[in-house]
């Protein structure tokens, strides 16, 4: 079981139609048995007064992350439209900080960084300055997806000095390649994330 307390955080990465409905645009294979997971970390970081952030995938109808427009993926995650709602049975009661991603055109899977496409420019998320507000300095990661988001999200909180976990049954990989969840979590070990396997209950 994960100790939560007030220096920690639950980040919850992604939840959302496109990837975690079958009928969703990038809909990730083990979408449904991650949702119980996350629902009970929720409880437990809530009952333990840790912070919840949700990140969202927040795309513009056209951006370079979609091959509509000479990207890698299926047009997703739209802004405002029902495949970037969270999953409606995630449990995120409302005023729960969200941390959108992309609303400026903005690309990138990180739920800390982005890449302004137009200067190639890292750019800071909301979400570093939230945790730092907060005096988080461990971080439990859960969501969607292992190989892309979950990865990029874990990699850097461990660089923005983190103590970080990743809940092995609590996230899902888009494989693209078969057994890129597997990689990436072997990268984020070797990265100095602990992944726990199980749902750390
Ligand atoms: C994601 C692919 C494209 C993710 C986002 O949330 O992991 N994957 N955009
Ligand atoms: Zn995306």
């Amino acid at each position: 079981m994960m100790r939560y307390g007030p220096g920690v955080a639950l980040i919850v990465v992604d939840m959302q139609n496109d990837f975690a409905d079958p009928r969703g645009t990038l809909a990730v294979a083990g979408a449904a048995d991650v949702l119980p997971v996350v629902n009970a970390q929720i409880a437990q970081a809530r009952a333990g007064r840790a912070l919840v952030v949700y990140s969202q995938d927040w795309h513009p109808r056209h951006t370079p992350h979609f091959a509509s427009d000479g990207g890698a993926w299926p047009d997703h995650c739209v802004a405002d439209t029902w495949g970037a709602e969270l999953c409606p049975g995630l449990d995120c009661p409302t005023g729960s900080p969200l941390i959108r991603k992309g609303t400026n055109g903005e690309d990138g899977y990180s739920a800390f960084t982005m890449r302004d496409p137009g200067t190639g420019a890292t750019v800071p998320t909301p979400l570093e300055m939230l945790l730092h507000e907060a005096g988080v300095e461990q971080v439990v990661i859960v969501g969607l997806a292992t190989d892309y988001c979950v990865r990029h999200t874990a990699l850097d909180a461990v660089r923005l000095g983190h103590r970080t976990t990743v809940l092995a049954d609590g996230v899902a990989a888009v494989n693209v390649h078969p057994g890129d969840g597997d990689q990436a979590l072997m990268e984020l070990r070797a990265a100095g994330v602990t992944v726990v396997a199980g749902q750390g209950a």
